[in-house]
């Protein structure tokens, strides 16, 4: 029997995971779903305290003597307060203790309702975090529970030892009852330091696959360890054009899995560096790989579980990790294989109307080595990273925060210090958005604008898909017809103007944009949002890669109809 609140079986279970057996229990209701739960459950060792102020500093007596990580266990209102003297002597003397205090909902706090004062506000140097549990209703506070307590059970002995309190909220009317129920499992995570022996996985026959996310160019140090990771292990390195990695077996595979070709590539571990790739569809595709496990390599050693799937930090950078993954013998490199094969099965040359999209197939080859190249986030970025750029060109967009405020100015700030092309592709709201920066002193030739003006945001037409049903899209949404042309504001500002408004008058001018000029150039191409959305449609479209079971629906629908597919899938459930 435990509690009905889940919230709560959630944090009994991570304790036997964890390996926390020592419970100091104080008397109260609040706490009555944790104090059943641990009562006589002989994994637990429990102490009963009444003073909190003692529990607490009985529990770091415990804590010196066995070396162990401690918790306590105390009702809502003033019983969290009386752990403070002991928590801040914990907090001084790095005493890995977990407070488990247990409160009213947040609605009830500052509302004059009985025994609900604010726990979560105890004062900075009596714990290194506090992590508070709604109870959990759906999916969302599910997710959100389990993450926080998991990194409250990892926080307690992350870097330094010391205090972590854990407030779950228990529901009044709930905290006396209880139900037949098994405790939740809960797939577990563990943090590496540079420090531990992390060779415990036998990696020579897994397909793994390396997701780079937006990183600067590679430094050769960083450059050769993962290439000799990849050497020597089954590997394939997901790359877009903000990951700035170009090695032996990495690929750029965007459009292979933004028209469905992830069914039959899905690894068995997953390794992610770097920061956040920008790219939705590698980020939808992730969230699907079913056992593998995904481990996460960062300096910062936090818990990011992107993907739903985290199973290892490793807080290193990432030339550390890969130089110290042990290795003895090369593999066959059947796993890049496979997506090298499919990839080179896209069709690129689609007939595409004139739109962001069609302009990123005719001008990406024709960017010159070694440009920096600058995407406006979402839509610009999306269209040209189904199209590969050469290995010497970099690229970058404001994918950490997603603000389309900041994207002229970035590309002037990186053209500053060299010589090569730096280009940005953006919408017509990104660039307005950002149009003064133009007026900068002293901007450089080097610069090139390309701006898809579309006379407002296609994103939310691509992105929802629906939006012709949507009411007043254009008004309001993707906010059309505030802006005209640039020309003006270009032209005073010192930039020479091109524009086109058809297929013919782009390739007249596109050569001219691409080359070496006296002056900064915008290119303004003026496209319909409805182009935009079918351009999109149309390259996918002409790439589709369907399942296996898609196929098998679409066979079978075209025998039985919509309706038998569905009688089958209910025959076949029973
Ligand atoms: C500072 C900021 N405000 C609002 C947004 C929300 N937003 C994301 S994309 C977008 C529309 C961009 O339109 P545009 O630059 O014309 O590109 P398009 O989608 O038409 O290609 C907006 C408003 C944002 N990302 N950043």
């Amino acid at each position: 029997m435990y509690t009905i609140q889940e919230n709560v079986r959630v944090v009994i279970s991570l304790l036997k995971q964890y390996g926390i057996r020592h419970i100091v229990v104080s008397p109260g209701g609040t706490n009555i779903p944790i104090t059943q739960a641990v009562q006589d459950d002989p994994f637990f060792k429990c102490y009963s305290v009444v003073d909190e102020r003692s529990a607490m500093y009985f529990a770091i007596g415990i804590y010196l003597q066995t070396g162990a990580i401690v918790a306590t266990s105390c009702t809502s209102a003033q019983a969290t307060r009386n752990y403070v003297p002991g928590l801040t002597e914990a907090f001084y003397k790095h005493a890995p203790i977990l407070a488990i205090t247990t409160s009213k909902l947040e609605c009830f706090q500052y509302q004059e309702y009985m025994q609900a004062p604010d726990q979560c506000s105890l004062p900075v140097d009596s714990i290194k975090h506090c992590y508070d549990l709604p109870p959990i209703t759906d999916e969302n506070t599910r997710r959100q529970v389990i993450h926080n307590a998991k990194e409250a059970m990892l926080e307690l002995t992350h870097r330094i030892s010391g205090p972590i309190q854990l407030n779950i909220r228990i529901i009044d009317a709930q905290q006396g009852k209880f139900e037949d129920v098994e405790l939740p499992r809960i797939s577990p995570l563990k943090r590496y330091m540079a420090w531990n022996s992390w060779n415990d996985i036998d990696l020579s026959e897994k397909k793994i696959l390396v997701v780079v996310g937006e990183h600067r160019p590679f430094d050769v140090r960083q450059q050769k360890a993962l290439d000799s990771f990849c050497e020597h292990f089954n590997v394939a390195v997901y790359t877009n054009h903000l990951s700035n990695y170009h090695g032996p077996y990495s690929i750029s595979a965007n459009l292979l899995i933004s028209s469905g070709g992830w069914h039959t590539l899905k690894p068995d571990l997953l390794i992610t560096i770097g920061g956040q790739t920008g790219d939705y569809s590698i980020y939808n595709a992730l969230q699907s790989i079913g056992d593998a496990e995904h481990w996460r390599v960062s300096e910062d050693g936090a818990y990011v579980d992107t993907y739903g799937h985290l199973t290892r930090i490793y807080e290193c950078p990432d030339y550390f990790f890969f130089e110290n993954v042990d290795r003895e013998r090369l593999v066959e490199h059947t796993y890049f294989a496979e997506w090298v094969k499919l990839n080179s099965m896209l069709k690129y040359d689609v007939e595409l109307p004139f739109s962001n999209v069609y302009v990123a197939q005719q001008l990406h080859k024709a960017i010159p080595e070694h440009s920096i190249m600058n995407f406006a986030i979402l839509n610009s970025l999306r269209s040209w990273s189904y199209f590969p750029l050469s290995d010497s060109i970099q690229g970058y967009a404001n994918v950490a925060a997603f603000g389309i405020d900041g994207c002229n100015s970035m590309l002037f700030g990186e053209s500053m210090n060299t010589d090569n092309l730096c280009f940005i592709v953006t919408g017509d709201l990104a660039y307005f958005y950002d149009m003064n920066a133009l007026g900068i002193r002293d901007l450089r030739n080097n610069v090139r604008v390309l701006i898809i003006n579309n006379g407002g945001g296609a994103e939310f037409k691509i992105m929802t898909g629906s939006w012709k049903e949507a009411p007043n899209v254009e008004k309001y949404i993707s906010a059309n017809g505030h802006y005209g042309s640039t020309k003006g504001w270009a032209e005073n500002c010192g930039f020479k103007y091109l524009s086109a408004s058809n297929k013919a008058e782009f390739l007249q001018v596109s050569s001219e944009f691409v080359a070496q000029s006296d002056s900064p150039i915008i290119l303004e191409v003026f496209t319909t949002e409805e182009n935009d959305v079918l351009g999109d449609k149309t390259l996918i479209g002409a790439n589709k890669i369907f399942s296996v079971s898609d196929k098998m629906k679409k066979l079978l629908s075209d025998v039985v109809g919509e309706k038998g597919v569905d009688v089958i899938k209910t025959l076949v459930k029973k």
